[in-house]
């Protein structure tokens, strides 16, 4: 079932649970695959060098990675290892085309740890790193639920809650898709699928421009 709220900025869509326990487990154990390749690296702020809250890693041709040197930028290689990121698990392309209605797949898939440990969160922010606004952004969360909060195309403007819970999936689209947005909270210690704990959240992404 997917949920269009009528608060909610166009071309979000929500779909609960999209994926039951079962294939949670797996996409758990696709991410500790791409881990074990790709290990969760400490993102930093462009200039201040300030560290994120969350740790991250990549399926994918492209990875979303940030430090302070270089700042936000897709990049082919880890940034640690030297190696190209893990391949998107096929799962993960498949719900790409089940529910993103952009004919073309995927290039980046960040992974989000929000760990217990840190008590992660997400600030607000849009994502235009990338040259594809055409394509939508698809996300899948897992682990602890989160309260995602969605605001407009402008900083500072009224925001709207979502509790997130594992296995749902969260489609932004159309005017969604540069609208300001955040996690401003996760219910640490409530769900048992992240081995140690917290929630991961995988996001898929278009990154280029189609060519012709
Ligand atoms: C809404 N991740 O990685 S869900 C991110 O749960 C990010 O880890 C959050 O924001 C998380 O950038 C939020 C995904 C999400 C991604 C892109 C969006 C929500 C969005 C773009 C526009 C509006
Ligand atoms: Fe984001």
């Amino acid at each position: 079932m997917s949920l269009i709220s009528p608060n909610f900025p166009i071309g979000f869509v929500h779909y609960p649970e999209f994926f039951n326990y079962e294939e949670q487990k797996e996409l758990i154990t696709q991410v500790k695959l791409a881990i074990a390749e790709a290990p969760f690296f400490q993102p930093t702020m462009p200039r201040t060098g300030h560290p994120l809250s969350v740790v991250m890693s990549n399926f994918g041709p492209l990875g979303w990675v940030t430090d302070k040197q270089n700042g936000y930028r897709y990049e082919r290689l880890h940034p640690q290892t030297g190696r190209a990121w893990p391949t998107i698990p096929a799962t993960l392309e498949r719900l790409w085309f089940a529910v993103s209605g952009f004919m073309h797949p995927p290039e980046a898939t960040l992974i989000n740890w929000y760990r217990p440990e840190t008590k992660s969160k997400m600030g607000m922010h849009v994502d235009n790193d990338e040259n594809n606004f055409n394509a939508p952004v698809v996300s899948v969360s897992l682990g602890d639920p989160a309260i995602f909060r969605i605001g407009g195309l402008k900083r500072g403007g009224p925001t709207l809650p979502l509790k997130l819970c594992s296995g749902d999936v969260i489609v932004m689209g159309g005017e969604s898709r540069l609208c300001h947005h955040a996690i401003t909270k996760v219910f640490y210690g409530e769900s048992d699928l992240v081995p140690k704990g917290g929630r991961i959240n995988l996001t898929m992404r278009r990154v280029n421009a189609v060519e012709a």
